[in-house]
């Protein structure tokens, strides 16, 4: 027993390492028409070979509060057939609505330090709104694939382990002037090491 589990560990290994020898990450920076960085642009690779089996988790949760009359984070990226959680932690009450094809839905007015939930089953940009607050402005990025991030203040997005190959790099925002608020850009990822790229997006001045 203990010859077969180590027969099957060092084979793990094998596999881990092989697969570690033909992956790259990707860097990329976000820019705008002027070179300035910017930020809540979601990336999301479709890498040579495709997008592995399994359950997408991201490690920053699924949840969207409402704080301070707004939606934080701003955007968010979840995977397919996640539950998103909306707690309230303001003293007013919200409303939430969405238009958006993958997901239409309201939750009606729910009150301080209460939370609803919604489940997203079908992937796509999900613009909120909240009927009392016009002001409020938010997007859940619903993606079927584990690679995946958004831009910070510095228009960096790192996205490790890659297959090598051809990766198919996706990049939305929600000013972004073109079909889908998207754009597609195809980079050759290394079999080891980085790739880094810069990215010029056209966007709007508001929503
Ligand atoms: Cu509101």
């Amino acid at each position: 027993m203990r010859i077969l589990s180590s027969l099957i560990l060092s084979g793990l290994a094998l596999l881990l390492g092989t697969s570690a020898a033909h992956a790259g990450d990707l860097d990329l920076k976000i820019i705008d028409a002027t070179g300035k960085p910017v930020s809540d642009a979601v990336v999301t690779v479709r890498p040579a070979g495709g997008v592995p089996d399994g359950p997408i988790r991201f490690p920053w949760g699924t949840t969207m509060v409402q704080e301070n009359i707004a939606f934080s984070p701003h955007v968010l990226i979840v995977p397919v057939g996640a539950t998103v959680r909306f707690p309230n932690h303001d003293k007013v009450r919200h409303h939430i609505y969405s238009f958006s094809k993958p997901a239409k839905f309201e939750i009606k007015l729910f009150g301080k330090d209460e939370a609803r939930s919604y489940t997203f089953k079908t992937a796509g940009a999900v613009a909120l709104g909240c009927n009392i607050h016009d002001q409020m402005s938010g997007f859940i990025k619903v993606v079927d694939t584990p690679f995946a991030a958004k831009s910070g203040g510095n228009g960096q997005v790192r996205i490790p382990g890659l297959a090598a190959g051809t990766a198919q790099v996706t990049i939305w925002h929600p000013l972004m002037k073109a079909k889908n608020n998207e754009q597609l850009l195809l980079v050759p990822i290394p079999g080891s090491g980085s790739v880094g790229r810069s990215a010029s997006v056209a966007l709007r001045a508001s929503l």
